[in-house]
């Protein structure tokens, strides 16, 4: 369960990390099926030789160990705690990709800072909008042990308090994920970068409008894998001040957060709140 203080972190810092959240041999059994795939690529997990690519980007296969990870009960509780029950998708398994990162001191070619999308936009690239249609949370899902060393993924801590302004300006039909940094006031990227660092079965569980990025380059001793899931919401969760409008004032959405709120929840309306 998170704490009060836990639940206060992410609605602040766009994230909280959940450390321990998968069991470890979860995590071997995950790991042991990244690396079958992989050899169906020429890449071997004792060869080192053949990490010639500074990363390789594995859709997140179904099933088995990633059912068990998906499924952890910790995560779980915290998608009921920070989005409330019966909103999201209980997936069975993980989802998305995972980008296999390699020592290496080459540049992967896609570690700019961006946020997720989560549908399916007028030119097929992944859109995103104010309301987040789709997603609830970002989910970096730690499937080894990362350091400083190895390419952790970087956050802007609290960043996901400047997207709404930006993801409001273009109304219901939103932008295209790649469109939303650009946009994005200079003091968006002065705010202070945590790495995503930890142990196999940590989780950071972050707020989908939270920026980040790849980092480069590798210089740990291990193939680095994270999976990062967008946790879907089937159907769109209402705020608290109904539909946005083109005369919102940006304010409104400077705070676009999940939270509990007592009594609210305990009459079934959505935790999700515009401040
Ligand atoms: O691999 C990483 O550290 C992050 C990658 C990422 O953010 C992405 O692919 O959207």
């Amino acid at each position: 369960m998170l704490t009060a203080a836990d639940i206060g972190r992410f609605i602040s810092d766009g994230y909280v990390a959940v450390r321990g959240a998968i069991l470890t041999d979860v995590i071997s059994g995950c790991q042991d099926v990244l690396w079958m795939d992989l050899a169906t690529r020429g890449v071997g997990r004792t060869d080192r030789s053949t990490w010639t690519a500074p990363v390789i980007r594995l859709n997140c296969p179904e099933g088995g160990p990633f059912v068990a990870a998906g499924t952890a009960q910790a995560l779980w509780e915290a998608y009921d705690q920070l989005l409330g029950e019966g909103t999201w998708w209980k997936r069975q398994g993980l989802g998305g990709t995972i980008p296999v990162r390699f020592p290496s001191e080459a540049d992967p070619g896609d570690a700019g800072w961006h946020i997720d999308g989560s549908f399916d936009g007028p030119d097929g690239s992944y859109w995103v909008n104010v309301w987040s249609k789709m997603r609830g949370l970002l989910v970096l899902v730690l499937l080894t042990d990362v350091d400083e060393r190895s390419a952790p993924t970087r956050i802007l801590k609290g960043s996901h308090l400047d997207v709404p302004r930006v993801l409001a300006a273009a109304g219901e039909g939103g932008l295209s994920f790649g469109q939303v940094a650009p946009r994005l006031p200079a003091s968006t990227f002065k705010r202070e970068q945590v790495l995503a660092e930890g142990k196999g079965g940590d989780v950071y569980i972050c707020h989908p409008f939270l920026v980040h990025a790849a980092s480069w380059p590798h210089r740990g001793a291990h193939a680095r894998m994270i999976a990062q899931p967008g946790m879907g919401i089937p159907r769109p969760l209402p705020s608290e001040r109904g539909p946005i409008s083109a005369r919102s004032r940006p304010r409104s959405f400077s705070a676009f957060v999940t939270r509990r709120r007592p009594g609210r929840d305990q009459a079934g309306a959505a935790p999700w709140v515009l401040t």
